[in-house]
């Protein structure tokens, strides 16, 4: 077998492999950006549950009716180690008066009524941007 001679051009092998984990990381980083305009993080119904934490809602859809009380206990999945807003979130729903704090690791349940079909815009307010994340919105669809 000859000898590699010290003048033949490296192997190709780690510009190929270079090459590959910067596709895998533009890919990856795509798909994060794009997630919350893709998904939707699944339905709720009345009298439910939402997981709230830095990655946003789940679900992010909340379905009433118009004229019922609508209960929502929000569990709060962060501790109070996170630098933004010290793992605090809150639910804030547009324009109707509630907005319900949640501290780190614990759960707050409330209620709330509204009258007319419609969908509300509801989001924290407190971490990452508040209501311009769209990890951070979700929407209550009322229906009549
Ligand atoms: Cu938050």
């Amino acid at each position: 077998m000859p000898k590699p001679s010290p003048n033949q051009p490296a192997p190709r092998r780690p510009t190929l492999l270079f090459a590959a984990l910067a596709l895998a990381a533009v890919l990856l980083a795509g798909a994060l950006f794009l997630r919350p305009y893709l998904q939707s993080a699944g339905r709720a119904d009345a009298d439910s549950v939402l997981r709230v934490s830095m990655g946003g809602w789940q679900p992010n859809v909340i379905y009433a009716k118009a004229g019922q009380s609508v209960t929502v206990s929000v569990v709060n999945l962060d501790n109070s180690l996170h630098s933004d807003g010290g793992g605090w979130h809150n639910f804030v729903l547009e324009g109707q008066g509630v907005a319900e704090r949640v501290p780190p690791k614990q759960t707050s349940t409330f209620s709330f009524t509204l009258d007319r079909p419609g969908e509300y815009l509801f989001y924290c307010d407190i971490c990452c941007g508040g209501k311009d994340n769209p990890f951070m919105r979700g929407k209550v669809i009322v229906e009549a």
